[in-house]
């Protein structure tokens, strides 16, 4: 029988719904200020989600929609995604975006229980701290993996590979917590097992690879819908069905 020791969060879409009201908007802040009449609609940006990586979607959006563009690159992207990211700390400051259903409480019942908490995260590390630091307690987490951190983003398993090291753990006693295909690659590819909570942007693609598949994770009087899994009853995501799923 193997025992859960840790919890490994995604962050955008996973912790909160940030894509749509956040970092969208962040972007588009950014190509604003910086007099670029590029403008990220919810619909356009569904698409470039594909691409994980503020600075990477940035480079992706520009050779498909501005392949004209080929000067100065290099210092273009990284100044504006610097900018954005000024943008989108402000933005989560204002306590405009809520952390998900189930997400608190699940956090801090593990916490007091003893259970290893870390996040791997495509985001930046400010964007990531910035959610945390306003809605949860950053201190909690033995390790913030975060952006750049690794060479290759997700769906490459390297951030999962990263957390793993650093806590010295094995697949088999952890549970990651994603939204997005690319996340579910990411974790599947380090053996970890994994459940997804959907939202607008993900609910279409394909989880077939998931331990379990969520709207959210739910609360005593909200409870959660199973979309995939083999669970029996509707309820709320708790410590202990985690580890019903890690046996
Ligand atoms: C999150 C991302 C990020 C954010 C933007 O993916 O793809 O790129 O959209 O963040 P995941 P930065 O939830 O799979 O980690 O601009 O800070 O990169
Ligand atoms: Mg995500």
């Amino acid at each position: 029988m193997t025992q859960l020791k840790a919890l490994i969060f995604d962050v955008d879409g996973t912790l909160a719904e940030t894509e749509k009201d956040g970092h969208r908007i962040a972007f588009n802040h950014a190509f604003a200020e910086a007099n670029l009449n590029w403008y990220w609609s919810d619909s356009l940006y569904g698409e470039l989600l594909e691409i994980s990586g503020g600075k990477e979607r940035i480079g992706y959006y520009l050779q498909q929609y501005h392949p004209e563009i080929k000067e100065s690159l290099e210092s273009l992207i990284p100044q504006l995604h610097q900018a954005k990211t000024n943008h989108y700390r402000r933005l989560l400051s204002s306590g405009e975006i809520q952390l998900r259903q189930g997400i608190k409480r699940l956090i801090t019942e593990a916490y007091n229980e003893g259970i290893r908490l870390a996040i791997a995260t495509t985001s930046a590390l400010p964007n990531a701290l910035a959610l945390l630091e306003k809605h949860l307690n950053s201190d909690w987490f033995e390790v913030i993996a975060a952006g750049d951190i690794v060479p290759n983003k997700k769906p490459a398993p390297d951030i999962y590979h990263y957390v793993l090291t650093k806590m010295n753990l094995s697949p088999e006693e952890c549970l990651v917590f994603e939204d997005s295909f690319q996340g579910l690659q990411a974790a599947y590819q380090a053996n970890l097992k994994t459940i997804v909570t959907l939202h607008d942007y993900t609910k279409e693609q394909d989880f077939s690879l998931a331990s379990l598949v969520l709207n959210h994770l739910g609360e005593p009087e909200n409870n959660f819908k199973i979309i995939k899994g083999d669970i029996k009853s509707e309820g709320y995501f708790d410590l202990a069905l985690a580890k019903l799923l890690v046996k």
